[in-house]
């Protein structure tokens, strides 16, 4: 089953299990525009499942990695994770533009600049506008904020250059709204639990499909 071009919405699909993972991916494939792996399934099933879930389902894969380390550990992880098949690396801004650089000379790569819940109000909120810039200044795909602030959506989009696309989690399971945020100004939608760990994973990944179509 291959993916959705046209789709907005993306899996994050943080299941320990391969088979399970598999199975949801295959499911729901046809209304993704891509999936995200984070670490629980990396740890849980291995790296070797992001070219699993690429052979299965043609969609590209979001590493959610985090990387928030020195330019050459950033280096070391992403090239290995980039050569298993992954498209796209999320890194952290805070730790500076020549990290950030060290996985951008390997790949795409979206930025961390605010997150989705309470606790980011403490020390990455107050860094946005900086990592905002940062984000201005080095040009990746794309930024994540957070769903469950469309305002904060809006803020964000207001400052980056109009060609970085915007990530947003935190629909569903943290309270975020589809619509809201992406009439605030997100390009995509990523959803985890309320996809997977609903009892139809595929019935769930249509109506929030239908969802973002009609925005
Ligand atoms: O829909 P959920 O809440 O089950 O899952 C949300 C996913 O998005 C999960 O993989 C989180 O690790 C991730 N995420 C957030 O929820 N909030 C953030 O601020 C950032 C991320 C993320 O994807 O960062 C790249």
């Amino acid at each position: 089953m291959s993916g959705n071009n046209e789709s907005r919405l993306i899996l994050a699909l943080d299941v320990y299990e391969r088979e399970r993972a598999l199975k949801i991916a295959e499911q729901t494939a046809e209304y993704l525009w891509a999936i995200k792996v984070n670490w629980p399934l990396i740890i849980g099933s291995g790296l070797g499942i992001v070219t699993e879930l690429k052979d299965a389902t043609g969609l590209p894969i979001i590493a959610d990695l985090k990387l928030a380390d020195i330019p050459n550990t950033n280096r070391l992880i992403a090239s290995r994770v980039f050569e298993a098949g992954a498209d796209y690396i999320i890194a952290h801004g805070f730790v500076g533009s020549d990290s950030v650089r060290a996985v951008m000379e390997l790949g795409k790569t979206i930025i961390v600049v605010e997150m989705s819940h309470p606790g980011a109000k403490e020390f990455i909120q107050p860094a946005t506008d900086k990592l905002v810039e940062l984000a201005n200044r080095l040009e990746p795909f794309g930024v994540i904020a957070p769903a469950t602030r469309p305002e904060r959506v809006a803020y964000i989009r207001s400052r980056l250059n109009s060609e970085v696309k915007i990530l947003t989690p935190g629909v569903g399971a943290q309270g975020g709204k589809a619509g809201e945020v992406l009439k605030a100004g997100a390009d995509y939608i990523i959803v985890g639990r309320s996809i997977y760990a609903s009892e139809n994973p595929r019935e769930s990944a249509r109506r929030l499909y239908e969802e973002t179509m009609e925005v």
